[in-house]
């Protein structure tokens, strides 16, 4: 299995977040994504490349412009008002429904105007690095194409919680919905995402919500009581031409494999139904029991369980990295995750 890395993606290394109250320091660290590399080279998976990166116009076929100038530009905008550069820049006021859609001309506003949480700071580096992560995808879904392998892309920062025009949940450029775009316009076929991270993949399926040639299929923790509170509930299935093709499994927190597996399988009963040209898989390992900020109790040796599952999946597979915290145990639970796929879909099909 290939993977596909940018150095640029660690340039992003807020300092700090705002959580439950207290800052406290970032938890999406750029250690995460050197320590996945690193057990990658270790355990010899395959062969790392580098992506060439992408251009804007391919991340207005997910954003939308005006979004996309003001991510790219907002830190340097701050800093033309004289503001110390070493800060990063976070958002305190939103907007509820019923209030002005006016784009503030304001700093803060536009960060409130374009975000939805306060716990995923701004740096000088973090355009850069969330190009990069995209690009990051994005190549990846071109490796795919053109070699017919299963590819990793190391995206980081993450992308599940970005929508068409806001950040948040520490995702600025949506990855997934990205790379599912890239393999959309160059084939005509059809994607499934099958997300498996911690937290509600709210900014994917929001992307999606109205269209049928994109299934998104989500397996997290119960929005009632989990991060990102307002999305993931199971009747949430999709609006207009996409009613049907979003499907959501909330768990309880406390979820360990046995309780977790039922789940996968009929996830993953539904994309095969659906045979989509393929499936990008949103790979968060944040369900790990020692997970800092999730409630999941998947263990180590769970994760070779979780990759063997995934094996069934009939369609070619892009795995996109999402979250994951547990940095001490991190690059041994995606790895394990990665090379049972492999070693069960050699079984499967050859
Ligand atoms: C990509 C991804 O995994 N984003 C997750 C963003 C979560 N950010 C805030 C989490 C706050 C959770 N607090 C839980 C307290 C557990 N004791
Ligand atoms: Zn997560």
């Amino acid at each position: 299995m290939k993977t596909v890395f940018s150095e640029i993606q660690l340039l992003h290394r807020p300092p700090h977040e705002l959580h439950q109250g207290q800052f406290v320091p970032y938890f999406e660290s750029p250690e995460r994504a050197k320590l996945i590399l690193e057990e990658i080279q270790h355990q010899s998976l395959g062969e790392i490349v580098a992506p060439d990166t992408i251009d804007f116009s391919s991340l207005k076929h997910v954003h939308s412009e005006d979004y996309l100038n003001f991510i790219q530009s907002i830190y340097t905008d701050w800093i033309k008002t004289g503001e110390q550069s070493d800060l990063a820049l976070a958002p305190y006021v939103w907007r509820q429904p019923g209030m002005s859609e006016i784009v503030p001309a304001s700093i803060f506003g536009k960060l409130g105007y374009y975000s939805f949480d306060a716990g995923t700071p701004i740096t000088k580096d973090t355009w850069s690095a969330a190009r990069a992560s995209a690009s990051t995808a994005a190549f990846g879904a071109k490796l795919l194409l053109k070699e017919k392998q299963t590819v990793f892309a190391l995206c980081r920062p993450p992308g599940h919680h970005a929508a068409a025009n806001y950040y948040g949940g520490y995702c600025f450029l949506n990855n997934a919905a990205i790379a599912a775009q890239q393999l959309i316009d160059a084939t005509g076929d059809t994607v499934a995402i099958l997300d498996i991270d911690y937290h509600h993949g709210n900014g994917t399926q929001s992307i999606f919500y109205c269209r049928r040639d994109v299934l998104f299929v989500s397996i997290h923790a119960d929005p009632l009581d989990a991060y990102p509170y307002f999305s993931g509930h199971r009747n949430e299935c999709g609006d207009a031409d996409g009613r049907g093709f979003t499907m959501n499994i909330p768990l309880a927190r406390g979820t360990g494999w046995s309780e977790y597996v039922p789940s996968l399988r009929s996830a993953i009963e539904a994309i095969n139904h659906f045979r989509p040209g393929f499936v990008v898989v949103s790979l968060g390992v944040d369900s790990f029991e020692d997970d800092p900020i999730s409630e999941f109790k998947l263990s180590s040796n769970d994760f070779f369980e979780l990759g063997a599952e995934l094996a069934t999946l009939k369609s070619p597979v892009l795995f996109v990295m999402e979250g994951g915290y547990a940095v001490g145990e991190i690059g041994k639970n995606v790895v394990a995750t990665l090379s049972a796929f492999a070693n069960q879909s050699n079984r499967f099909r050859q």
